[in-house]
């Protein structure tokens, strides 16, 4: 097998030790203040991310959640504009408006994430909606929490992608926890794939911690969706190592028995160990872990660099007239 730049394996690697890289560091430099609000972070969770991901093509769309640092990373957005954006600052992706809970990448086809729960159902439906309509063979694929999946707003997502038939994808991340609340304690049924009957789609449950399982499972839907052939559910099974959201308290999150076996099953290690088992060198995945190391630290500095927007900015891209700034903004700040 090749193990140069372009090998797919290792380009699944890198994009998840990206994802735990960039985390780590947002999760350090929040504990400086130096990111405001609320931070969800995704580490534990990145092989269900980047399995979706390369299973898509560049200019399929894809919608996130409030925990959504790791989904555009693992469609392939660069570091520096979304460092920034949790910054703040002028240079982020969303120009330091939309921060860590509402950044969009449209260069890579990520549409979005929002801290409203659930609510990427029906963006990705109508998202789907617009491809089959252009007559463009795109599919459009929308990541949601367990706890998202009791919201009206992903029933009406995929009860819609259904009956239209449109080219969607719908991955519920079951990381165990809504907040403080296990999963089984919020959601009827063993298996939220299960919900797949009544929409008259394929549910499909997957091992999230398995890049490789997640992407071949994510590739069926998304074949069947080009196809014409409608929506897929899928169930990755999978886990959060941190808080619900940094500095929110680690008691809020019920840590069982199991969650030892979850830390012993970290994606990245597993796919670590099966990359060394199919005779790729440790030098070469230690030297991507290098490489990611420098990535995210020039992508700090970088959003260090940066300035933040004007006060006058606030007001621009939105939909109705500005509002007149007062004479003394800025003065107190
Ligand atoms: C409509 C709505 N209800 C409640 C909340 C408060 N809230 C924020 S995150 C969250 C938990 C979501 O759990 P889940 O969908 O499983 O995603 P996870 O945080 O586990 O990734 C809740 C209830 C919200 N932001 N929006």
């Amino acid at each position: 097998m090749p193990t140069g730049e372009n090998d797919p394996r290792l380009e699944k690697y890198r994009r998840m030790q990206r994802i735990r890289q960039f985390e780590a560091k947002a999760e350090a430099i929040h504990a400086q203040g130096e990111i405001p609000g609320a931070l969800h972070t995704y580490a534990g969770m990145e092989a269900s991310g980047v399995g979706c991901c390369m299973a898509l093509r560049d200019d399929d769309y894809m919608v996130g959640t409030h925990r959504s640092h790791g989904h555009p990373i693992a469609k392939g957005a660069a570091l520096r504009p979304l460092m920034a954006e949790l910054l703040g600052k002028k240079t982020g992706i969303c120009q330091g408006k939309g921060g860590s809970m509402h950044l969009s990448d449209f260069s890579v086809g990520s549409l979005g994430e929002t801290s409203i729960v659930g609510s990427g159902g029906p963006v990705a439906a109508g998202a789907a909606l617009g491809a089959k309509l252009q007559g463009l063979d795109r599919v459009a694929l929308c990541f949601f929490g367990d706890g998202a999946s009791s919201e009206g707003a992903i029933h009406e997502g995929m009860n819609l992608a259904a009956v239209w038939s449109l080219p969607a994808i719908f991955v519920c991340e079951n990381n165990r926890f809504g907040m403080s609340t296990p999963t089984d304690k919020a959601v009827a049924g063993k298996n939220v794939a299960d919900r797949a009957h009544g929409y008259g789609i394929p549910g499909v449950i997957v091992d999230g911690q398995d890049v490789d399982a997640v992407e071949d499972a994510v590739r069926e839907a998304v074949d069947r969706a080009r196809a014409g052939k409608g929506p897929t559910l899928i169930e990755t099974k999978t886990y959060r190592y941190g808080d619900h959201a940094v500095n929110m308290g680690r008691e809020l999150t019920p840590r069982g028995p199991e969650h030892e076996d979850w830390v012993a099953r970290d994606p990245i290690m597993l796919y670590r160990a099966r990359l060394i088992d199919s005779r790729v060198g440790a030098d070469v995945l230690d030297a991507i872990d290098a490489a990611v190391s420098d990535e995210v630290t020039d992508a700090l500095q970088f959003a260090r660099d940066s300035a933040y927007p004007a006060f006058e900015e606030a007001f621009d891209h939105v939909f109705v007239d500005r509002l007149p700034i007062p004479e003394d903004v800025g003065k107190y700040a």
